[in-house]
């Protein structure tokens, strides 16, 4: 993995568990210029929400941008080059592409942007990201709209967690010895935000896929 130290590389205001966090780091017209693009990715390739391997529904909806999307349904989670309607994934919003760029610092792009839509109640389990082949890039993820609790634990299965807040803004990096820390979302502060459309919260993960 290439990485290139850049001038003007954000540094994590906090970590926990060794994943970084860089609180507030959009402002609020950085998250309206990337929302407005996520809402044409979401026309372009509406958010649905998936079933696991074992026939369950997904609360949170999903699609993606990119080479690649990821997926869930009975045949299993992985990635695939387009969404379940048949469409090619839209492509990764510049403003994404170039936040990734300047908090990796890496040269490569990501092959897939997923974005996580969370209405009323929804949530997500505790979760290792694990369907990459390369675990050696990191994961960035952005939130947008309403409070999130994420909860962090550990590599192996059970064991202590830690959770925090996170608002419309912050941005979160996981990567070396945290790559594959479990990880989900407790709940969703309903109504804390005005950010999204018809009201929720959004979050983005930018992964290096193959
Ligand atoms: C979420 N995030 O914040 C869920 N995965 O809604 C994730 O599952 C996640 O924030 C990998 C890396 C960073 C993340
Ligand atoms: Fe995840």
């Amino acid at each position: 993995m290439s990485e290139t130290e850049r001038p003007g590389r954000p540094v994590p205001g906090l970590v926990v568990r060794g994943v970084e966090i860089f609180p507030g780091l959009l402002d609020s017209a950085a998250q309206a210029g990337i929302m407005a693009e996520i809402a044409a990715v979401m026309s372009a390739a509406p958010p649905v929400q998936p079933e696991t391997r074992f026939g369950r529904k997904m609360s949170v909806r999903m699609t993606s941008a990119g080479k690649y999307g990821w997926v869930s349904d009975r045949r299993g989670y992985r990635y695939e080059t387009r969404h379940p309607s048949g469409v090619a994934w839209p492509p990764i919003p510049a403003p994404v592409l170039t936040l990734w760029h300047r908090v990796t610092g890496l040269a490569r792009a990501p092959d897939c942007c997923l974005v996580n839509l969370y209405r009323d109640g929804a949530k997500m389990g505790l979760h290792q990201d694990r369907d990459e082949a390369d675990f050696s890039w990191p994961i960035l993820s952005v939130s947008l709209g309403d409070e999130a609790r994420f909860r962090i634990g550990d590599v192996t299965r059970g064991g202590p967690t830690e959770s925090l807040w996170l608002k419309s803004g912050d941005v979160l990096a996981m990567r070396g010895p945290a790559r594959l820390v479990h990880h989900g979302i407790d709940r969703v502060r309903g109504g804390s935000s005005t950010m999204i459309e018809g009201g929720g919260r959004i979050n983005l993960t930018l992964r290096v896929v193959d």
